[in-house]
């Protein structure tokens, strides 16, 4: 994939992969952030598969990649609470959509935007059987209202490392009351482009435990806890490229 070529045949894209369509006023303002480290192949794909579908659904979106700086663990759920901040600087977003670089929907009909509950978009991974692995799987792709997003503080920022910070994310909209919105497995089929596990993203010991904990922990980690350093913008053609400082573990 080259992205020079990806551009050229997405001309209504513009700088930072914003898009809006031209005769119509579309019902949502869509952010798409996707957490970010040393993946350019994937994303390459992600962005040559994805702008053309979002296009045809008729969204008011931006793509923002937020990429961790550094070697220390990988930490996706602050990655995208930054991400959430970083957005609404620049554009009345009322919608967030969360979903990994290497995760491609299969079906138009699949709409990347909110619903009046929380929605999970990756529903049918092939690597799953086009199954959901267990009932309270919240990863992969998702999308949040504004709102949904604030009502729960955001997501946590303390799950460094891989695994767990979705199903967190999960107890935190069921303890607020919330369900959870998807399509039917036909609509909801993705293909995940395949790689071996990254440097830095090693199964967090810590993932249990936390998990076992989100309803004392929620309000007291997340949105309201939020720190982090940008350290570059780069606009690009087809994405905004988000560069930031989140610290470690132990800062
Ligand atoms: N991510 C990066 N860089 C990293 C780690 C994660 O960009 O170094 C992002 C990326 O958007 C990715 C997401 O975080 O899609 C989720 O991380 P992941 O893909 O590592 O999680 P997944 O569950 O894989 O897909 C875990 C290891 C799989 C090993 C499979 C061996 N066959
Ligand atoms: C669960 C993890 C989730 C993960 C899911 C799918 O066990 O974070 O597997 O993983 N929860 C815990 O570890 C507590 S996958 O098959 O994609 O590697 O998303």
């Amino acid at each position: 994939v080259n992205l020079e070529e990806v551009a050229r045949i997405n001309p209504q894209v513009k700088a930072g992969g914003r898009f809006a369509p031209k005769d119509c006023i579309a019902l949502q303002k869509v952010a798409i952030i996707i957490p970010f480290r040393n993946r350019e192949e994937h994303l390459k794909y992600w962005l040559y598969y994805l702008h053309p579908i979002l296009q045809r659904q008729q969204l008011d979106y931006g793509v923002y990649v937020i990429n961790q700086d550094g070697e220390e663990e990988f930490n996706r759920a602050k990655l995208l609470n930054i991400g959430f901040a970083e957005a609404l600087k620049e554009y009345d977003y009322d919608c967030f959509v969360f979903s990994d670089v290497d995760l491609i929907p299969m079906d138009d009909r699949n709409t990347y935007k909110c619903y009046s509950q929380p929605r999970h978009l990756s529903v049918s991974m092939d690597k799953f059987g086009f199954r959901l692995p267990y009932n309270q799987y919240f990863g992969g792709v998702s999308a949040l209202s504004k709102e949904q997003f604030t009502k729960i503080n955001g997501f946590p920022n303390n799950y460094w490392g891989w695994g767990g910070e979705d199903d967190d994310i999960y107890n935190r909209l069921v303890f607020k009351g919330m369900g959870i919105s998807r399509p039917d497995a036909v609509i909801g089929k993705c293909r995940m482009i395949r790689h071996s596990r990254d440097r830095k993203n090693e199964p967090n010991p810590e993932r249990f435990d936390r998990i076992a904990h989100t309803r004392e922990t929620m309000n007291s980690d997340g949105l309201n806890t939020l720190s982090y350093k940008v350290l570059r913008t780069d606009k690009y053609p087809l994405y905004t490229k988000i560069t930031v400082d989140i610290g470690s573990p132990n800062s």
